[in-house]
């Protein structure tokens, strides 16, 4: 393979660059541009971090040099990285000297591909990578983070493993049926696969609360006009940020603020109140609510508690799923004329009882038990390959009548979905896909 270079810092000003180099000739080149007085006679040491001088046409930056000898670096190849001052035209000059010695500049995420391929990390641990790289929430670092320490790669092996010693056993039975009770091979092969299924399913059914970590919980703003969306969005956000008038009809369109709280992140949705319209935006603005309605996760249900619920909130409420609606009664500076049991008492005016509603949306979600040594499948290709290896588990073990021959195949099946998912089985167009993810020089 041709060796590679690339800056593996961020371009722009900085306390330091680092260049890499990846490859066979990685030493070769890294020692052409570089002088430093200890290496003068000397053999390099991997792992050490020399100081000295790299060559460019007229000058020299004082910088330092490591080596880590294959297969012990991040790529599995020979690696030499250049720490030099952090400005951006220093360290394209010094990746252009590196270039000219016969390196080739490497595309976005090509170091880690080549760690992938010689068996330095999992796909599963590269896309983990990835979303730690792309965290924007304690939650997200705490999930990834545990992927990215190989935890979903050995539950997948050893699932693969036992599929594998029953495939052996069963292949002996096939070879040689004089000499095993086939009644009993295939009891043994269907509590393997008893077995894998409870792992998977767990895994599998993770993915729900994954999402929310990855992406966040999305909660909608719903009510009928001027009881106080805009208001109460304001509040949770603490910023002036959606436009409130005493005007029924104001918010036309859905408005989404993400707030962190507690490690997670919360996806407010301000909807356009909701109500029969004949002005042509409005109508579009309340579809959206309706449709807020039904993917969010959590729906805040806003009712005006200084007024009585009408023929509008009742209609309304109806097509609120139970399973996620909060109630909140705003306006609570006013006096009281709507009482709803385990409904939150708020007023966004005032500001008060807004963490209230914080605490019941990680109550509703389950989120605020969430147990992070467990694993959280985040992604949703993992997820997929996931699904399809049950599917095709729960084809034979909900079959009563099943021969060797059948199982061989579709376990063969299932081995094959699994290694999906480490990488093992993966095609070149979706390892080159996750990899193009990667930022250049990563
Ligand atoms: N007294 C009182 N008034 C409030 C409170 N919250 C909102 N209001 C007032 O109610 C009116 C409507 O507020 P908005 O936040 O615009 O209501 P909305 O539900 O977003 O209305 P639409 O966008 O038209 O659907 C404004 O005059 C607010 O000042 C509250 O807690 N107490
Ligand atoms: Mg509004």
């Amino acid at each position: 393979m041709k060796t590679i270079a690339q800056i593996s810092t961020p371009l722009g000003s900085g306390g330091i660059a680092i260049v890499r180099i990846s490859g066979e000739d990685a030493l070769k080149i890294g020692r052409s541009l570089f002088c430093c007085k200890k290496l003068e006679n000397n053999e390099i040491t991997p792992r050490y971090l020399y100081l000295g001088d790299f060559k460019l046409d007229d000058a020299t930056e004082k910088c330092m040099m490591v080596y880590f000898k294959a297969p012990y670096s991040f790529t599995g190849e020979d690696v030499v990285e250049f720490q030099i001052h952090g400005g951006e035209y220093l360290a394209t000059k010094v990746l252009d000297k590196i270039v000219e010695k016969g390196a080739t500049l490497a595309q976005n995420g090509e170091f880690s591909k080549r760690a992938f391929l010689n068996g330095k990390m999992s796909l599963d641990e590269a896309e983990a990578t990835i979303d730690m790289i792309n965290a924007t929430s304690d939650a997200e670092i705490k999930a990834s983070s545990k992927l990215a320490h190989g935890n979903l790669f050995k539950e997948v092996k050893t699932i693969q493993d036992n599929l594998k010693d029953a495939l052996a056993n069963m292949e002996v039975c096939l070879d040689y049926p004089e000499h095993d009770d086939e009644t009993k091979s295939i009891e043994n092969i269907q509590k393997t696969l008893k077995n894998s299924l409870k792992t998977l399913k767990k895994l599998e059914n993770s993915y729900k609360n994954g999402q929310k970590i990855k992406f966040g919980i999305d909660v909608a703003i719903v009510g009928k006009p001027n009881v106080g969306k805009s208001s109460l969005l304001n509040a949770l956000i603490k910023e002036d940020r959606a436009i409130v008038t005493d005007i029924k009809g104001t918010t036309r369109d859905t408005l989404k603020e993400t707030v962190n709280y507690k490690g997670l992140k919360i996806n407010f949705i301000d909807t356009a109140g909701i109500r029969e319209s004949k002005d042509i935006v409005e109508k579009i603005g309340v579809e959206k609510s309706r449709e807020s309605i039904k993917n969010s996760d959590i729906v805040l249900f806003v009712l005006d508690s200084s007024q009585e619920k009408d023929k509008e909130d009742i209609e309304l409420e109806k097509t609120i799923d139970k399973n996620k609606v909060i109630y909140i009664l705003n306006k609570s500076d006013r006096p009281q004329k709507l009482f709803i049991k385990d409904a939150i008492y708020i007023s966004a005016k005032d500001n008060k009882n807004i963490d209230e509603i914080f605490e019941e949306i990680l109550k509703k979600t389950r989120l605020d038990k969430i147990n992070y040594s467990e694993l959280q499948i985040t992604n949703k290709r993992q997820h997929e390959a996931l699904k399809e290896a049950i599917n095709e588990i729960e084809k034979i073990t909900n079959e009563n009548i099943v021969t060797l021959d059948i199982l061989d195949m579709q376990i063969k099946k299932i081995w094959q979905k699994l290694g999906e998912i480490t990488g093992e089985t993966a095609n070149e167009a979706i390892i080159d896909e996750i990899f193009s993810k990667f930022c250049l020089g990563k």
